[in-house]
């Protein structure tokens, strides 16, 4: 029997400048990443895996520094047990002036190599272990799959690679059925942020903390056994926080408290650790301050922004009274007569409402 986590993606390094983040958050958030990274490592050492196999993207080469690759070279001899299976990626990939390459390693990582698809045997626990690391940071187009030979089926093996499954990528396009075809007992797969399980043998871990708000949902890490030629793989999250994006609808009714109460009642996720993003939609009271609420619902949030869709209600009857003689009077009339307990026709009037009130400023 052997024991395996597979994760991937963790972009150490990450500075996080694009983001709709504070720049304290961001900071904060570097660490938490390498905190994560630490945690698996940790959790790997707990578990007694044999081997914890990291499919690129390990860290961010453009921000990463020789201290940063010590960290994590560190952390690795400090779980000398463990077997680390590095295939680099296009974040961390393995050029002529990596950082994988500046530093000495323990004898319990492997880094593959960026010709082909190397292997590398590991006797007492009759397993071999095949990977690939990127030597540049776009690949158009490969025949990798084609030169892997072989395998010994009387071994457990195992595939780590760092690649795109679609037919036209800039990022190792891979085929599906080419990767079934291959007959591994297990394809770690890295590249695709979200978790998925391709196939019995053949997953993406995702990346175990999500780095934005295009990365809704759980995040975490696969664990694996290989028993008797038996493959058993399972999803456990492991992130520290979550994205969380959110419609939230309001009316012209609801007052200021009502609409704080309206977001917080919000079921998802867990206010004081996730990032939220509520759009809100529906009719807005005119007397009510977006931004206010935004604030005031700071103190009950890690994180949230608001995006405001809403549309204000506007008093009509003093709008008539004021516009007597202009398209604003015959356009609200004209609107009345289609019947404004239609949504669509209210919604309709309301949006037209501001392009005129707008043209008239
Ligand atoms: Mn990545």
């Amino acid at each position: 029997m052997i024991k395996f986590i597979h994760t991937g993606d963790i972009h150490l390094g990450l500075k996080f400048n694009n983001v709709s983040f504070d720049r304290e958050k961001a900071i904060l958030r570097r660490r938490e990443i390498w905190n994560t990274f630490e945690r698996i490592i940790e959790y790997a050492r707990e578990k007694e895996v044999d081997f914890l196999l990291i499919a690129g993207d390990l860290f961010e080469e453009a921000y990463f520094t020789i201290g940063d690759i010590t960290r994590v070279r560190d952390n690795f001899e400090a779980v000398g047990n463990i077997n680390i299976i590095i295939s680099a990626g296009n974040h961390d990939y393995r050029g002529t002036r990596s950082l994988y390459d500046k530093i000495q390693w323990p004898s319990n990582v492997t880094i593959f190599g960026g010709q082909a698809i190397e292997k590398k045997e590991f006797n007492e626990l009759n397993t071999i272990i095949y990977g690939y690391s990127w030597a540049t940071n776009q690949i158009y187009d490969n025949d990798l799959l084609k030169n892997l030979g072989q395998i010994d089926t009387t071994k457990n093996n195992i595939l780590v690679l760092h690649g795109d499954i679609s037919h036209n990528s800039n990022y190792l396009p891979l085929n599906l059925q080419d990767l079934k075809n291959l007959n591994m007992d297990y394809i770690a797969l890295g590249h695709i942020h979200k978790p998925q399980i391709l196939a019995d043998n053949i997953a993406y871990c995702g990346c175990p903390e999500p780095l934005d708000f295009g990365e809704e949902g759980e995040r975490g890490i696969i664990e694996g056994t290989i028993v008797d030629k038996k493959l058993d793989i399972k999803f456990l999250p492991f992130s520290k926080r979550k994205f969380i994006i959110r419609e939230v609808e309001v009316d012209e009714n609801m007052n200021y408290l009502e609409i704080i109460e309206r977001i917080k009642e919000l079921s998802q996720g867990n206010r004081e650790k996730d990032f939220y993003r509520i759009s809100l939609k529906g009719f807005l009271n005119r007397n009510i301050d977006i931004d206010n609420i935004e604030k005031d619902l700071e103190d009950s949030f890690y994180h949230i922004e608001l995006i405001n869709n809403t549309i204000w209600d506007y008093d009509l009857e003093v709008l008539e009274a004021e516009n007597k003689d202009n398209i604003i009077y015959y356009y609200i009339n004209a609107m009345r007569e289609k019947g404004l307990d239609d949504p669509v026709v209210k919604r309709a009037l309301y949006l037209g409402l501001e392009v005129l009130l707008k043209g008239r400023e």
